[in-house]
């Protein structure tokens, strides 16, 4: 009898702790979310010395559409998500023998910042991983160029990025932003690059926000493609229609 209640009280437990489990890994019920507006979006500029691509939790959201010169700031909107896992590749334009440009008589160097409109900034809590880099040593001699492969998954939310050094923030003197860069908001933010602005040509960057920096509650709107949203026949479509303007005589 004491067995079989040992017994009882063991699957209880375990039930009760599978349970827990399940709760922790399920994804949140998603009744009653409403389709997103554009009033949900929040504003990104993003400024690459020379380009970059950007990933949001996973998902490739904004290249850069000039990968040299001139130099160019990327306005996007998009739709935030928390926790939000922000990776970036950027790079500095290099002949990928040499590491230089202009015909091999420059080294050139790179620079990246970033802003949203949720007050998300680049600074040296990202962190950062460079991959390519060269002429090595400095040597414009005989330039030649190292890399790294890519990690596999590095832009996705679970990719693992411990062991990552932090991002170096370089001032903006250093960086020597062009004209479009002071046409955006970019306050609060710092430019950020890997250890040698110079030589290292091509760097990863993550960071994750786990709560917007504003602390604006915003709705979560993961996962939209397994749901009914609210009304979707009602006043949601209509009013993404736009209006006709009146007949002009
Ligand atoms: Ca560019
Ligand atoms: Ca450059």
């Amino acid at each position: 009898m004491i067995r079989f209640s040992f017994i009882a009280t063991l699957s209880v437990i375990v039930a009760l702790a599978s349970s827990a489990l399940f709760a922790q890994t399920s994804p949140p019920a998603r009744t009653g979310i409403r389709k997103p507006t554009i009033a949900d979006t929040i504003h990104a500029n993003v400024y690459a010395d020379n380009s970059f691509k950007l990933y949001i939790n996973g998902e490739l959201v904004a290249v850069d559409s000039i990968t040299f010169v001139p130099h160019n700031v990327v306005s996007v909107d998009i739709l935030p998500a928390y926790p939000m896992t922000i990776a970036v590749m950027a790079i500095d334009n290099a002949d990928p023998k040499t590491g230089m440009e202009y015909a091999n008589t420059n080294i050139g160097d790179g620079g990246f910042i970033l802003k949203f409109g949720d007050g998300t900034v680049t600074n040296a809590t990202w962190k950062a991983k460079k991959i390519s880099w060269g002429p090595v040593d400095g040597d414009t001699k005989n330039p030649r160029v190292e890399r790294i492969p890519v990690p596999d998954n590095w832009f996705t939310v679970g990719f693992d990025d411990s062991s990552w050094s932090h991002a170096r923030e370089y001032t903006e003197e250093k960086v020597g932003p062009k004209e479009p860069f002071y046409q955006h908001d970019f306050k609060g933010a710092k430019f950020i690059w890997s250890d040698d602005v110079k030589l290292d040509n091509v760097v990863l960057f993550r960071n994750v926000v786990n709560t917007p920096p504003d602390r604006k509650s915003r709705p979560d709107f993961r996962g939209l493609t397994d749901t009914v949203p609210v009304s979707p026949r009602g006043g949601d479509r209509n009013s993404q229609r736009p209006r006709r303007s009146p007949e002009k005589p």
